[in-house]
């Protein structure tokens, strides 16, 4: 993925997740959803590092996660709508989402969820004897679920070619990392388990994609599991309406001025790859992107009620 397409898919993750709190909002969809604002280059960088044939598992705010991935901004609005165009027919919504066809294996509601899958799906990796490895996103909070050490420990065990991807955001809901971490890196843990680790700046792309692709090496290349931390921050609220009681204004305002898109525009516009007017242009051109994904979705129909029970095993 070059620079360019880079900066285009944050700028696409952006503009979908701002329109999915303003329909939450005005009640054009329903549920709930978390949405990614401030962490768009965890995403993206990560995206620009994998190859097709690799597989990601996600979290419940994993709609950049599939979108850098190379979902359809349409198609994934109207799984939030609950259409019958969305990528599981309008039954699954925000934390189902999944398309195994371009190696994305699902978000998941359940924190920490998707670390075994992604253990799972680099051990028929190795079985098989294919160049795939397993990349699992998880957050600050599940790393401190006990799945984690326990899938940790047997990949590190059975060498399995998986990246473990933890994006700390400094929370999990209303509770901050620092009051729920015993030691401030999560990327420490690897140590006892015998396993690489690095620590990064999850607001840098270009940080982002160097450090996630050495990773997959690493993994690709047989030498087993790696534990690696985007460090980012939330701009989101939790999930929707979350009216963000438990954080100073000042330090969302501090946040903001780290955010990653302007940052890299800043690295563009300073490396000429970009003007003024082309970055303009760039963000209009998402905007339309996101409001013709509204559209679609809003004039797809819903799922045929003859089909209730499509899909259904119990
Ligand atoms: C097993 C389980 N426990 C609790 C929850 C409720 N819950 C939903 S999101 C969340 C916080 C997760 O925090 P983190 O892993 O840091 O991810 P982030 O929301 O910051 O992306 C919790 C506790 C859940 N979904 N599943
Ligand atoms: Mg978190």
């Amino acid at each position: 993925m070059d620079l360019l397409t880079c900066h285009e898919q944050m700028l696409t993750i952006r503009r979908f997740e701002e329109a999915v709190e303003r329909l939450f909002r005005e009640g054009r969809i329903g549920g709930t959803a978390h949405t990614c604002i401030g962490q768009e280059a965890v995403a993206v960088g990560t995206a620009a590092a994998l190859q097709p044939q690799d597989a990601v598992t996600s979290t419940h705010r994993g709609h950049g996660h599939f979108l850098a991935r190379g979902a359809e901004p349409g198609r994934l609005m109207a799984e939030l709508f609950g259409r019958a165009t969305g990528y599981l027919r309008g039954r699954g919504g925000s934390q189902m989402m999944m398309d195994a066809s371009i190696g994305f294996y699902g978000a998941n509601g359940i924190t920490g969820g998707s670390i075994p899958f992604a253990v799972g799906l680099a051990l028929d990796a190795k079985l098989r004897g294919t160049k795939r490895v397993a990349l699992c996103f998880f957050g600050d909070g599940a790393a401190s679920q006990g799945v984690f050490h326990e899938t940790l420990n047997l990949a590190a065990l059975w060498k399995l070619p998986v990246v473990f991807l933890c994006e700390n955001n400094g929370y999990a809901m209303s509770t901050t990392a620092s009051r729920s971490l015993a030691h401030p890196h999560v990327a420490d843990r690897a140590t006892v388990y015998g396993i690489a680790s690095a620590q990064t700046d999850g607001n840098d792309l270009l940080a982002v994609r160097q450090t996630v692709a050495d990773a997959l090496d690493h993994a690709r290349c047989g030498h087993g599991p790696f534990l690696l931390e985007c460090r980012t921050y939330r701009l989101s609220g939790h999930s929707r309406g979350d009216p963000r009681e438990y954080r100073a204004r000042d330090e969302e305002t501090a946040a903001w001025q780290r955010e990653p898109i302007a940052r890299f525009e800043a690295y563009l516009l300073a490396q000429k790859l970009a003007t003024d007017a082309d970055l303009t242009a760039r963000h209009a051109a998402a905007k339309a992107r996101i409001e013709q994904a509204i559209q679609f979705a809003e004039e797809s129909p819903l799922p045929d009620a003859a089909s209730v029970a499509q899909g259904v095993f119990a």
